[in-house]
């Protein structure tokens, strides 16, 4: 399926679908944003935090990982970073006198928006199993307790978790300290996110994150697309993507959804766009791809190129860049000449024509970026969907190019620096011996868990402690239903955190919630009020202060925390002190942290300190946008992937792909509100989106309630009910709903097989309806039957 989207054929939204009538940004932007103030009464003085957000001695914006341009617009943020802010910035507070009303085993009853909805965390609290309650404790007495804990296990049965929002000080000392202690269980978000692309551009381009830098952008011809919702999860993207159609550049968007964020833009900054309600059409071409069949897709556009080079005898393809600087080109060619038409139209769902039209933007263009997200590595092929994209890209010498390349769009704000000062399970990924020289200790080398490892680890009773860095892994991971169950056995658990989540409702035996700093706060240590860095999605390194008074007073910063713990577990032996390592003065000045982050990664972190505050941020490098390939064979690879699809579960009767996304109001598990505006689907998240034809070929309704089942073979039942039906305009057989609530649907071997990233994406799932409704006496009774097949009809009870 495909859809013109240019603007004398813009009205072609499916008639009986649910959507959005406006375009993204615009007033719809601006209510959003005030909608939050008043929900959170935002502290006074919060919209004049918001004028410094994104700028220079101003303080990074905590939710996407955008990068910051040079020359700021006068509000450099937009609906959702304003939201973010307010949020942190929050009136409510969570307090003793709060965890005293309520047990935990109540709060695992609350929704997971009116758990942070309670405010920010004030004072530092130790879970009491007898009560069944939190109760307030001391600084001294966590770092104590944990530090005691942390000595009594193996310290390879420790998991130190981080969740990409930690600043490059804290990040470099977190992992630091697991290094010290004794173990590289070190998984992050990213584990959940981008490791895919961590994985896959490393082995392919010899760079683990993409190539592109912001001004890229002032000089592409074309953007291809791929499964990146913009006008959610990036939305100052959409200025630069605005400038760029405005000056002849075309963008190709492949999604299965027609996300509003890539059709058109109502511009808030501009006033003349805003008065008179105008937008800027953004995709010249719309392919509403299959979940899973990005493979197949772009197979078929190199293939148009193989044809067209064919018969313009050679000019087409970048041959003197493929021989001089590619490996792998051959195998690629020939898997592509035995992939025939059929198959690729089959798999991805597009027409020929319309992939050949794509191909055409593409030959037409002299500098081309490749843009993707969750659309793509969150797949049991996810590496095979961005390797794909690499070939795309190779095959005209697109990387390793001004104004061309491959730009994944990273999600939290500091989740790519994190990886970058250290915080990996991959111990080939850290410079450990450069660590070991600078601090004398031997560092372990065995690689740590990932996301999916933890999680089995923790099932199988491996795992002995938890440490989160932030975030709400719980939550955030597959399978839920199997591991919240299995949490409790932990030895310990801690979490670092700003706001109340379900995570922190699932405790260790020993357990601590300890309330940090927000970025937006001043944060003020023995030499005074401290800066912290971040990295945003184009390797550029910014400064952060923060401004605002600290929502509590007992609140310490993640970098005092971290080093507090720290202290508490290797320096109970004070004979056993290390005099390189030196938990009170780094936590004192973090610029010292700055230096030693600088000597650990001297080439791309030099003068750290002299330089944090560049305009626009200052720039590590990256190796493969000067075409130097740190791969095995010193080449950029092609890659001949064995299979179209980039899920492993046949197409059959009664399956179905879901697609878990995410909101225009909410931040991962973090969940605003209940206006997914973008989309017109208002007041809930308990809905399953849905082709109309496959609405009437499963006979079910608009609006009628149904259950989703897991539908991996592996002998777990899997179950969400009570989902409301919507009609959306989607390709057959790919349907659609939240992250996180649909998270039990997925089974924790369901991820990509190359990195371990869970696949939530094309997700095998099968419908149940609620059949008949029968009332009997006081209450109802009701009959699960899995709904009419769409090709057979038959029914089938579970
Ligand atoms: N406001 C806000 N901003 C955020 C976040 C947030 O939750 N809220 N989260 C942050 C984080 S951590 C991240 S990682 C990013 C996530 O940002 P995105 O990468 O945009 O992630 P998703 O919301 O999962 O949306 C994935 C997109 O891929 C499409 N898609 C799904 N399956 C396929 C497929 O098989 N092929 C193709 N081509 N497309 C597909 C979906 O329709 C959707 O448009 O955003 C970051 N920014
Ligand atoms: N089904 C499905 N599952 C997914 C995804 C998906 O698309 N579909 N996406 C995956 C992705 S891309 C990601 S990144 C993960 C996200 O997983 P996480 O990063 O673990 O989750 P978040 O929801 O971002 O974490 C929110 C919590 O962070 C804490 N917090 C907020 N600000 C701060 C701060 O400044 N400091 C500290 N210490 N804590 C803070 C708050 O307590 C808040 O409750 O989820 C993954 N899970
Ligand atoms: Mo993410």
């Amino acid at each position: 399926m495909t859809t013109d989207t240019s603007p004398d054929n813009g009205t072609d939204e499916h008639p009986d679908t649910v959507s959005y009538e406006g375009s993204t940004g615009g007033w719809g932007s601006m209510r959003g944003m005030v909608q939050t103030m008043a929900r959170e009464m935002s502290s006074p003085g919060a919209l004049a935090t918001l004028a410094t957000q994104n700028k220079t001695g101003g303080f990074m914006c905590t939710s996407c990982a955008w990068g910051k341009p040079k020359h700021p617009h006068a509000f450099e943020f937009c609906e959702n970073g304003a939201k973010a802010t307010l949020w942190e910035l929050t009136s409510h507070r969570c307090t003793p006198e709060f965890f005293a009303e309520h047990t935990v085993s109540e709060l695992r009853g609350w929704s997971d928006h009116d758990l942070e909805h309670v405010g920010r965390l004030t004072h530092p609290m130790r879970f009491d199993a007898a009560s069944d309650h939190y109760v307030e404790c001391s600084w001294d007495e966590a770092f104590t307790a944990i530090g005691a804990e942390l000595r009594s296990i193996d310290p390879k049965s420790a998991v130190f978790y981080a969740s990409g929002r930690a600043s490059l000080e804290t990040s470099y000392l977190y992992a630091l300290f697991a290094r010290l202690y004794g173990h590289n269980n070190l998984p992050d978000s990213s584990n959940m996110c981008h490791e895919t692309t961590s994985v896959t551009l490393n082995e392919l381009i010899g760079s683990p994150v993409g190539t592109c830098v912001l001004e890229d952008f002032e000089e592409c011809d074309a953007i291809f697309f791929f499964g990146q919702n913009t006008g959610t999860n990036s939305p100052r993207f959409l200025h630069p993507l605005q400038k760029a159609v405005e000056r002849g550049c075309r963008i190709v968007t492949f999604n299965p959804i027609r996300e509003k964020g890539l059709l058109s833009f109502t511009n808030p900054q501009r006033v003349g766009q805003m008065l008179t309600g105008s937008d800027t059409d953004l995709s010249c071409q719309y392919l509403q791809v299959r979940a899973g069949g990005d493979i197949a897709a772009i197979m078929g556009l190199c293939k148009y190129v193989f044809a067209q080079d064919d018969a313009l005898g050679g000019t087409v393809i970048d041959h003197d860049f493929i021989a001089q600087h590619c490996t792998g080109f051959d195998a690629f060619r020939a898997r592509a000449d035995a992939t025939s038409w059929e198959r690729i139209e089959q798999e991805s769902g597009l027409s020929r024509a319309d992939i050949e039209e794509a191909g055409r933007v593409y030959l037409g263009a002299e500098r081309v970026i490749g843009v993707y997200g969750m659309g793509l590595t969150q797949h049991v092929h996810g590496f095979e969907n961005i390797a794909m994209l690499v070939n795309l890209l190779l095959m005209r010498g697109h990387i390793g190019r001004k104004g061309a390349g491959i730009c994944p769009v990273r999600g939290h704000s500091n989740v790519q620096g994190q990886r970058t000062v250290g915080i990996s399970e991959k111990p080939e990924l850290v410079p450990l011996d450069k660590l070991a020289e600078q601090f004398g200790f031997e560092p372990p080398r065995d690689t740590g868990m990932t996301t999916v490892e933890v999680c089995e680890a923790v099932l199988d009773g491996s795992a002995k402690a938890f440490i989160g860095l932030g975030g709400n892994f719980l939550r955030a991971i597959p399978d839920q239903g199997r591991v919240e169950p299995a949490w409790g056995q932990l030895q310990l658990t801690v979490q670092i955190a700003t706001k109340l989540n379900r995570n922190h409702l699932f405790n260790g035996r020993t357990a601590y919630l300890l309330p940090c700093l927000g970025r937006s706060e001043e944060d003020i240590q023995a030499s005074g009020p401290q800066t912290v860095t971040i990295e945003d999605s184009f390797s550029h390194i910014h400064g952060s202060r923060g401004h605002r008074t600290p929502a509590s007073e007992h609140l310490m910063s993640e970098t005092a925390i971290v080093a507090g713990i720290a202290k508490a577990t290797l320096e109970a032996n004070p004979l056993k002190t290390n005099p390189k390592v030196r938990w009170d003065a780094w936590t004192g000045d973090y610029g010292l942290i700055r230096d030693l982050i600088a000597e650990t990664y001297h080439e791309q972190f030099h003068d750290m300190n002299a330089r944090m505050f560049e305009p626009g941020g200052f720039y590590r490098g990256n190796s493969a946008r000067e075409r130097i390939w740190k791969t095995d064979s010193g080449k950029a690879v092609f890659t001949a992937p064995q299979m179209l699809a980039a899920t492993d579960m046949e197409d059959m009767p009664g399956r179905y792909r879901l697609v878990t996304v995410r909101s225009n109001d909410q931040f991962n598990t973090t969940i605003y509100g209940y206006s997914d505006r973008l989309r017109g689907i208002e007041g809930t998240r308990d809905v399953v989106l849905i082709n109309p034809q496959d609405i009437a070929a499963a006979g079910l309704v608009a609006g009628q309630r149904i259950s989703l089942l897991g539908d991996a073979e592996d002998g777990h039942d899997r179950r969400i009910d009570n989902l409301e039906v919507v009609p959306f305009d989607l390709p057959s057989g790919t349907i659609v709903g939240y992250y996180p609530e649909l998270n039990p649907l997925i089974a924790l071997s369901h991820h990509d097989r190359t990195s371990k990233t869970p696949a939530s994406k094309a997700v095998p799932v099968r419908i149940a309806a609620l059949g008949l409704a029968i009332s009997f006496g006081h209450g109802t009774l009701s009959r699960n039957t899995i709904a009419q097949r769409s090709a057979g009809g038959e029914n089938e009870d579970r």
